[in-house]
């Protein structure tokens, strides 16, 4: 076991002694530990990637904030097993802070949810649980008094989003604009740019409002108990205020892929149409109640959105000499944007039946 993993663990109040301590998931900005202890609990370890969250004490609010918040819903609804309803994140010793930080590197624990299960990709049932599950988290924070800050400025922005794209474009740091391939990919995305920047006009113009989100809704940031019903949403570092496009697009650009984020071989990548059925009629029992219809007849255009955004983040920081994203060999970027991209296309040729099916 890594002593040094050991004595960060040491700084937090765990109960009983560390046995071990391994990688855990498949995060791309976090780095996450298992801890192992023979007390009654085990506990995730996670070094917050502080080049992305520069304001860790704001982040850390906001996820306090969440988490207080739903616990005290969960309770006023007379729930039961709500340890593993919502995370619980363990205060560190002398400050009693949910962070310990050397001033270099900032850390945090949460209790490890027993009999947990998370899944890379879904089945129609599944989804329509997950559906479910996101309208009840927004239902639940649509009263959280305006105490949340944005962790990341204008985080699912498509406007900014696609300025950062230009930007790399033409500071072209890594050299890679000479590739006809990524100078082709840019120019088909900027065709479609002022589309697709629909939601801060609508915004702008006062019909599109903004409600505390998740905005990083994919798949494997959801715990399963075994019969498939959903016991929590994890990875809270970017719940902010932000239009409901962003959970629900974010959730079928995972999900409703018919292969990886990443993978390489194109023909395998569609759009699963019954997947999208499922996950919209589950999120529209209980966020439907609360959504305009400007939200509602949009829903489609978010499951546009988002592969288009992800294609946009991914190839910026394919271009900046991937600065931002973990990357597994040298064009991982290259190979997500590519990936990410044919999903677009794939979700764009649906729209008109997934606007039927609502
Ligand atoms: C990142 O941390 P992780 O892997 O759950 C990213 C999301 C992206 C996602 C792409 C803070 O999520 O916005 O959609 O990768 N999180 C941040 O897989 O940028
Ligand atoms: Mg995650």
């Amino acid at each position: 076991m890594d002593g040094r993993l050991k004595q960060i663990a040491g700084h937090f109040a765990i109960e009983g002694q560390v046995t071990g301590i391994r990688p855990l998931g498949n995060g791309l900005i976090n780095d996450t530990f298992l801890v192992e202890t023979d007390g009654p609990d085990n506990y995730v370890l996670q070094r917050i990637n502080q080049s992305i969250f520069q304001d860790v004490d704001l982040l850390q609010h906001n996820i306090d904030c969440v988490t207080r918040h739903i616990r005290a819903k969960l309770e006023a609804a007379g729930e039961t097993d709500i340890d593993r309803k919502v995370l619980h994140f363990l205060p560190e010793k002398e400050t009693g802070k949910s962070f310990w930080t050397d001033g270099k590197e900032w850390w945090r624990v949460s209790v490890f949810i027993r009999d947990a299960l998370t899944y890379e990709a879904v089945t129609p049932e599944y989804a329509g649980y997950a559906g479910v599950a996101f309208g009840r988290f927004e239902a639940m924070l649509a009263d959280l008094p305006d105490q949340l800050g944005e962790p990341i400025p204008d985080f699912h922005n498509m406007e900014l989003r696609a300025r950062q794209l230009h930007e790399a474009v033409a500071a072209d740091a890594a050299g890679r604009m000479a590739d006809p391939e990524v100078r082709a990919l840019v120019d088909q995305i900027f065709a479609r740019e002022e589309e697709m920047c629909k939601a801060e006009r609508l915004y702008r113009e006062g019909i599109l409002p903004k409600r505390v989100c998740h905005c990083d809704t994919k798949v494997n940031n959801m715990l399963f108990d075994r019969e498939g019903n959903i016991l929590c949403v994890i990875d809270l570092d970017t719940v902010m205020p932000s239009f409901v496009f962003s959970d629900f697009g974010d959730f079928l650009r995972t999900a409703a892929n018919t292969a990886a984020e990443d993978e390489p071989d194109l023909d395998k990548i569609d759009f699963n149409m019954d997947i999208f059925r499922s996950f919209a009629k589950g999120y529209l029992s209980t966020a439907g109640a609360f959504l305009t219809p400007v939200e509602r007849e949009n829903l489609p255009f978010a499951a546009t959105l988002f592969p288009y955004m992800q294609t946009v983040r991914f190839l910026a920081d394919y271009i900046n000499g991937d600065t931002y994203y973990k990357i597994r060999y040298p064009d991982h970027n290259m190979v997500r944007s590519r990936a990410q991209w044919k999903l677009f296309q794939a979700a764009c040729a649906k729209l008109d039946e997934m606007a039927l099916s609502l």
